[in-house]
């Protein structure tokens, strides 16, 4: 397989080629690809250093697959690009997750949907990806209603200059080159991604829109709030889930034991339960705090957290193109 990483010296790119070499992904070729100041600047894979290219280079040498992660007008204007010299793109942006004609994937979930045909593959948002890879089972045993979820997001999810941000805040110093109007240590903001004429944050569409799209049903009701803070290691996030049926807690428990991509880490009595710095450099989701809420019938309170920058976007998109191959989708 001939691969090119779009995006190759990014927090995702560099994450992107740590799972690659971790799941001994079937390489023949490396192309990593970087804004033109990178250009010839050297990037390590196991054990060899890959000098980065110019779009137009990667382009011409007609990878099998391309996994895109820097940002949406990159992967609009050069995705068609790839795919128009027989590349499949996996795009890790949301410029192509709400295309009537992009499937939306999460390989446990929908990946059987994808054919040859399928040039672009849009890899979701990393805070969508976690709440319907713990949700998708107990979907299919109880149907879900309506998701109330809010959310507690690491840095990492905005990039490099966040988490120097942080850094810098927590070194006591100004940061130089903040990436939030406001301080991040010592802070909440409840902003993720630009404001909507609705209200809410295009963080918080997103949940709404792709968990429906991914689950392939329009009428799951999800409403959320998306919150920055200071934290590395993942994203929490808190879910009030009400289902069609009545479930029973034991059995809860025994579907999420069984669901793929999920570890269930519930055991309140020794203090255990998922948390950031327990997810990070994982791909599994992990779940917790499972309880009923006591308030309504049918409604499961839960915590969910998973580290961002693996299962909610490198991991995601790695297991993507592995289906690709295993099923002779590509090259
Ligand atoms: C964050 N979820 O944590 C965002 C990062 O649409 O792929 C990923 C944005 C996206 O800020």
């Amino acid at each position: 397989m001939k691969l090119a990483i779009v995006g190759a010296t990014g927090l995702v790119g560099t994450e992107l080629l740590k799972v690659l070499a971790e799941r001994q992904f079937p390489l023949t070729e490396l192309l990593p690809v970087a804004s033109a100041k990178s250009v010839g600047q050297l990037v390590h894979f196991l054990g060899k250093d890959y000098p980065v290219v110019s779009m137009d280079d990667a382009i011409a040498a007609r990878p099998d697959i391309a996994i895109f992660s820097a940002g949406g007008s990159v992967s609009k204007e050069h995705a068609p690009r790839f795919a128009a010299v027989g590349t499949t793109v996996v795009d890790n942006s949301s410029a192509w997750r709400m295309d009537p004609t992009k499937k939306l994937v999460v390989p446990e979930i929908n990946a059987s949907t994808l054919t040859a045909d399928d040039k672009i593959i849009a890899n979701p948002n990393c805070s969508t990806i976690q709440m319907v890879v713990a949700l998708n089972d107990l979907h299919k045993a109880y149907g879900l209603q309506r998701i109330v979820v809010s959310t507690y997001q690491s840095v990492t999810g905005t990039g490099k200059k966040a988490v120097d941000q942080l850094l810098e805040e927590r070194a006591g110093q100004v940061a130089s080159n903040p990436a939030y109007p406001y301080p991040i240590d010592l802070n909440v903001l409840p902003h993720i991604d630009v404001f909507e004429e609705n209200g809410y944050t295009k963080e918080e569409m997103k949940m709404v829109h792709e968990t429906k799209k991914i689950m392939g049903d329009s009428n799951i009701q999800v409403t959320a709030t998306c919150v920055r803070i200071p934290v590395m290691g993942g994203h929490s996030e808190a879910l009030n889930v009400q289902f069609h049926k009545e479930f029973a807690l034991n059995e809860v428990r025994a579907i999420l034991h069984d669901t793929a991509g999920v570890e269930l880490v519930d055991e309140p009595s020794q203090n255990r339960y998922p948390m950031p710095k327990d997810s990070h450099g994982r791909d599994a989701v992990l779940v917790g705090r499972l309880r009923r809420d006591e308030t309504q019938p049918c409604t499961l309170n839960m915590w969910v957290v998973a580290d961002n920058l693996r299962k909610g976007a490198a991991t995601n998109a790695v297991q993507i193109a592995e289906y690709l191959v295993a099923n002779k989708l590509v090259g």
